[in-house]
């Protein structure tokens, strides 16, 4: 049985989780409107992954007998400066999750639950990857700065991605 209080940080962890996917597709969008298809493809496909991460703990919060009590989101992001913000921002957003998954831990050691803290592993070690990978992506973009040709390129590289690429940066 959880707790009251992990029952409230899991579904903040949630909302949190739903506000990340909103986040995701807003940047997409923002990258159809400006012709970068490739980009946007692989914002989309992190929005899915970020819907896929609160519906993992919507699954764990019905399984331990808790409640999923969602709560509004927040209006997104919309508009960016240029390709490298939208990154700079997704970047941030991952170590402002990665913080709060590590709180999360720390509350399920200080409760002893044990089953909590064995199922939050699994974000310990995808908030490693997700960091990198768009760190690897922020890197490249500063690397390429405003040159045309360059974010053309990488648009092209990050488009022609498979979901599972883009999940683990492996073609990064
Ligand atoms: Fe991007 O990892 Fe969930 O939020």
């Amino acid at each position: 049985m959880l707790s009251e209080k992990m029952q409230a940080a899991l579904n903040a962890q949630v909302n949190m989780e739903f506000n990340a996917f909103y986040t995701y597709l807003s940047m997409s969008a923002h990258f159809e409107n400006q012709g970068f298809r490739g980009f946007a493809a692989w914002l989309r496909h992190h929005a899915t992954e970020e819907n896929g991460h609160a519906m993992k703990l919507y699954d764990y919060l019905n399984e331990r007998r808790g409640k999923v009590t969602l709560k509004a989101l927040g209006d997104p992001p919309t508009e960016w400066a240029d390709t490298v913000s939208v990154f700079e921002d997704a970047l941030k957003h991952e170590q402002k999750v990665t913080a709060s998954i590590n709180r999360l831990v720390d509350l399920a050691y200080e409760e002893r639950d044990h089953a909590t803290a064995s199922f939050l592993q699994w974000f310990v070690d995808e908030q490693v990857e997700e960091e990198a990978i768009v760190d690897a992506v922020l890197n490249d973009l500063r690397r390429v700065g405003d040159f045309g040709p360059g974010l053309f390129m990488l648009d092209n590289q990050l488009g022609a991605q498979t979901p599972a690429e883009a999940a683990t940066g492996d073609a990064t």
